[in-house]
């Protein structure tokens, strides 16, 4: 069996659930309770807050954990960094009011900062040789200029809505963030084999997600242009076509060059291209 904690409720909590999910992992009993265990996978998963997640994960509590890279980094636990998710993406940013002139990093010196991340704060400023005073707080890190508590703030951005509407501007970021899992660095040979298991579980998941299928119908003299854009896995399945000197090909194309494929195609006279969602992928 192997202990995973996940964040309770908040911005992780549906991601996480999902992935599971995705990864064929079933939960019956949602998240009213502190834990639940899988019904067909050797899972036990733990409800927590996610600042909570680090310290469970290091005392062994539970073995693995789904938590922000951010708190991962802040509570700075000595446990793994085992695997990028690719959701809950955001940074921490230093931001100050919109009306104060900025144009380096020297115009943090000597300015008082508020933040719940103090640890990453400090290493950056200090890495940054900048000297700056730490003030910490637990929440609500927008307002403290506008209240008088600080000249700026370093905290979590997403879409940038919160700095705006509290008339304050993204100066330096300090950190690109997305959930990851972690894990504890003493797993017994029987846990490490159920999260490889899973890793390969949440591999074929990730890898789905940035591959799409495509089939389309190429006459044959143009077979092995197309094959050359085509990879595929290995390479792409060509099958002949009633129609005589014509084919349909098919092959799985990465989501970054997938319109730059479609151009090169088109002019390789691909007709009747399909492209469709591809579920899981081992390879
Ligand atoms: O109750 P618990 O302690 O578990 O939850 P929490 O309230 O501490 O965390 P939660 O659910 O807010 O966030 C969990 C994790 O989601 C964070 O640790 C990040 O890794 C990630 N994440 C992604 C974010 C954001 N995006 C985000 N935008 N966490 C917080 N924010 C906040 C930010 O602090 C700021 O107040 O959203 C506001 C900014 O958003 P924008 O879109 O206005 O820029
Ligand atoms: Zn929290």
């Amino acid at each position: 069996m192997l202990k995973i904690a996940i964040q309770k409720s908040g911005r992780l909590f549906e991601d996480s659930i999902k992935l599971l999910k995705e990864c064929g992992i079933e939960i019956s009993n949602g998240n009213k309770q502190l834990k639940t265990v899988a019904d067909n996978f050797p899972l036990e998963i733990y409800f927590l807050r996610d600042d909570d997640i680090p310290q469970y994960v290091y005392d062994g509590v539970a073995d693995i954990g789904i938590v922000g890279e951010n708190v991962l980094l802040e509570k700075n636990k000595d446990i793994d960094l085992v695997y990028r998710l690719g959701f809950g993406k955001c940074r921490l940013s230093i931001a100050v009011p919109k009306g104060v002139e900025y144009s380096s990093i020297q115009d943090l010196q000597g300015l008082k900062i508020a933040t719940t991340y103090s640890t990453i704060l400090q290493n950056f400023l200090t890495e940054k040789k900048i000297n700056a005073e730490i003030h910490e707080i637990s929440g609500s890190v927008e307002i403290a200029p506008g209240i008088g508590l600080a000249h700026a703030i370093c905290d979590l951005v997403s879409s940038g809505s919160t700095l705006f509407t509290n008339g304050l501007k993204e100066v330096e970021v300090i950190l690109k963030s997305e959930a990851v899992l972690t894990a504890n660095k003493n797993l017994s040979p029987e846990q490490k084999e159920i999260l490889e298991k899973l890793l390969l579980r949440i591999n074929a998941v990730k890898k789905a997600k940035n591959s799409k299928y495509i089939m389309l119908n190429a006459p044959n003299h143009q077979l092995k242009n197309i094959s050359a854009v085509l990879p595929g896995m290995k390479s792409p399945t060509i099958v002949p076509l009633p129609e005589e000197g014509w084919s349909s090909v098919q092959s799985v194309v990465n989501e970054n060059d997938f319109w730059d494929i479609i151009e090169k195609l088109k002019s390789f006279e691909a007709e009747g291209i399909i492209v469709l969602p591809i579920e899981k992928m081992i390879v």
